[in-house]
C-alpha cells in the first residue's frame, strides 16, 4: 500500500437550505432517499470512505446548515477544511445566486482550498428547473472551479464531487475509484412520487418502441420497392 493509504479530509458541505445537502449525505451512506425536509441544525459530520488507485481515503464531511436562522454561513465550522462543496437546487434560483456568498463565507478562512459546485435535484422535469446549463457554466467560470449535476434522487453521479475534492486536493487527477459506492446503481425511490411517475416512463418506453416500428415498416417497404424494381430490370 502506498503512503496516501488512509488519508483524512475534511470536507465542508454548503448551500441554502432544502438544496438537498443532508439528503445527499444520508443517500450515499444508507441508500435511503429521505423525501421530506428536516432542517439541519448547526453541523452533522460524516465518515465517508473512498478506496481509490492511490489508496482509501476517508473524507469527514460536514453537512452545515443552510438556513441562517439554524446557524448557516457560520465560518467556524470551516476551520481546517480541506475542500468544501457548494450545493444549488436546479429548481431554485436564489439558491444559485447565494453561490457568491457561500463561496466567499469560505474563503475568508480558508483562501486556497478546493472549493467544488454541484447543482442537485437534475431528475426534475424541465418545467420545475429554474436554472439553465449557460448560468451553471458563467458560475462554474466566475469562481474558477469544477460543476457536477446530480440526482440525490436517483443516484445520479453522487461519487463525483467528492472524488473532485480527493482529486483537487492532492493535486492528482489520475486518482480513479477503484471500488463503487454502495449505492451506484441508479434506482427509483419507491415513494408516492415515483409510484405515479413509473407510467410515465412506460409510456416513454412504448412510445420509442412505436417509432422504432414505424422505422422498421417504413424500411420494409423501401427494401421490396427495391427488389421489385430489381425484379422488373432482370
Ligand atoms: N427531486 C429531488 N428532490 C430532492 C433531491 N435531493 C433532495 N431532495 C429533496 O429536497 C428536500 C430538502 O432536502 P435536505 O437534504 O433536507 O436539504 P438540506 O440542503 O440539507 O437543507 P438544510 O438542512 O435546511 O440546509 C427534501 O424534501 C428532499 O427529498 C433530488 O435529487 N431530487
Ligand atoms: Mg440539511
Amino acid at each position: 500500500m502506498n503512503q496516501q493509504q488512509n488519508k483524512v479530509l475534511k470536507v465542508v458541505l454548503v448551500g441554502d437550505g432544502g438544496v438537498g445537502k443532508t439528503s445527499y449525505i444520508k443517500r450515499y451512506i444508507t441508500g435511503h432517499f429521505e423525501t421530506k425536509h428536516i432542517a439541519t441544525v448547526g453541523i452533522e459530520s460524516n465518515p465517508i470512505t473512498l478506496h481509490t488507485n492511490k489508496g482509501i481515503f476517508r473524507l469527514n464531511v460536514w453537512d452545515c446548515a443552510g438556513m441562517e436562522v439554524f446557524g448557516g454561513m457560520r465560518t467556524e465550522y470551516y476551520h481546517c477544511a480541506d475542500a468544501a462543496i457548494i450545493m444549488f437546487s436546479s429548481d431554485n434560483k436564489t439558491s444559485l445566486e447565494s453561490v457568491g456568498h457561500w463561496y466567499q463565507s469560505l474563503r475568508t478562512v480558508c483562501p486556497a482550498i478546493p472549493i467544488i459546485l454541484v447543482c442537485n435535484k437534475t431528475d426534475l422535469p424541465k418545467n420545475e428547473r429554474k436554472i439553465t446549463s449557460m448560468e451553471i457554466i458563467r458560475a462554474t467560470d466566475i469562481f474558477g472551479t469544477t460543476s457536477y449535476p446530480i440526482s440525490v434522487k436517483v443516484n445520479g453521479n453522487l461519487q463525483l464531487p467528492f472524488l473532485q475534492c480527493i482529486r483537487s486536493h492532492m493535486n492528482d487527477s489520475s486518482i480513479q475509484l477503484i471500488e463503487s459506492p454502495p449505492i451506484s446503481v441508479p434506482s427509483i425511490d419507491i415513494n408516492k412520487k415515483s409510484v405515479i411517475d413509473l407510467p410515465r416512463v412506460r409510456v416513454h418506453i412504448e412510445e420509442k418502441e412505436d417509432m422504432k416500428s414505424i422505422r422498421r415498416k417504413e424500411l420494409y417497404k423501401q427494401l421490396t420497392s427495391i427488389l421489385d424494381e430489381l425484379e422488373q430490370l432482370e
